[in-house]
């Protein structure tokens, strides 16, 4: 590392002085971040860091940090990925190995700018339980759960605002995959997005909360590798184990839309770009 960016790193003890109280400390240490960040951005010639923004900068140190290790990868996926593109799971139902990851920058920083607005959050289950999988949403309509039991609603109850707009790049992968699969024409207005961390699992499910079944589902896996479920249309039928990675996409709709699936407990995995962490977007028309 040159010699002027480590010094640049080390540099941030707080002035000496005066006690000071909590809150005062606080924005000490704030304005002091703001002023390493702004003089690493300069140092870096990373323009967008400039403003001294913490959230901005660690999106952007992120994204970094991703591309160098795709960029380091890419090589060993090209030669050695040799998994198909498209496989019928079942009638209506089509599993797009990796599609998702030529987008995956555009898709985390989308990720990480909603995710600040409408943060993680274990909704309650109609019947009092708190969920494991953390979840948030974006779209017009995002699907909620409390004591009142399961429903969409345009407006996120934690803030009372709109839940974020759906981001171009999420609608795009969205409508692509499900016109790959078949379904040409979706148009989500809603996006569920699920966060599961080692040890989390989602029971057997069907998606019935929406209003028109002729609707497919796009299901988007991201981070740790996990297990998904596709089972029958009753619940007892048989179930596929299908082991879901990083961009595969799922689609399920026409005679596969009310089919019952879930993901089985996940294993602890480190992910370079999403650390412990699964996280999965369903994009559904729901209203
Ligand atoms: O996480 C997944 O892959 C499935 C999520 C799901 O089925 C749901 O949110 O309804
Ligand atoms: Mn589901």
């Amino acid at each position: 590392m040159p010699r002027h960016v480590s010094h640049a790193l080390r540099i941030g003890r707080m002035p000496m002085g005066r006690p000071q109280n909590g809150r005062q400390k606080n924005q000490g240490k704030q304005q002091e971040y703001s002023k390493r960040i702004r003089h690493l951005a300069y140092l870096l010639k990373i323009k967008s860091l400039r403003g001294g923004n913490l959230v901005a900068a660690a999106v952007q140190l992120r994204l970094i940090r991703v591309k160098l290790i795709k960029a380091m990868t890419f090589h060993l996926f090209e030669q050695n990925d040799s998994s198909p593109q498209n496989e019928e799971i079942a009638p209506g139902a089509v599993f797009l190995h990796r599609f998702a990851l030529p987008h995956e920058a555009a898709i985390l920083q989308a990720l990480s700018e909603i995710t600040a607005s409408a943060p993680f959050r274990h909704m309650v289950t109609p019947g009092g339980h708190q969920m494991s999988v953390a979840m948030t949403n974006c779209g017009l309509l995002g699907w909620i759960s409390d004591k009142s039991g399961y429903r969409y609603s345009p407006a996120d109850p934690q803030t009372g605002k709109n839940w974020p707009r759906m981001p171009e790049v999420f609608l795009r992968l969205a409508t692509t995959a499900a016109s790959e699969a078949g379904f040409a024409g979706f148009a989500p207005d809603a996006c569920l997005i699920n966060r599961y961390h080692p040890g989390t699992k989602l029971s057997l499910h069907q998606d019935k909360d929406e209003r028109d079944f002729s609707h497919p589902i796009v299901s988007v896996s991201l981070g740790i590798p996990a297990v998904f479920l596709f089972g029958g249309l009753k619940r007892t039928g048989k179930t596929q184990r299908l082991p879901v990675q990083h961009g595969d996409v799922i689609v399920w709709g026409g005679p596969a839309r009310l089919r019952f699936h879930g993901i089985m407990p996940l294993k602890p995995a480190i992910h370079p770009a999403l650390g412990s962490f699964r996280v999965n977007l369903t994009f559904r028309k729901a209203g």
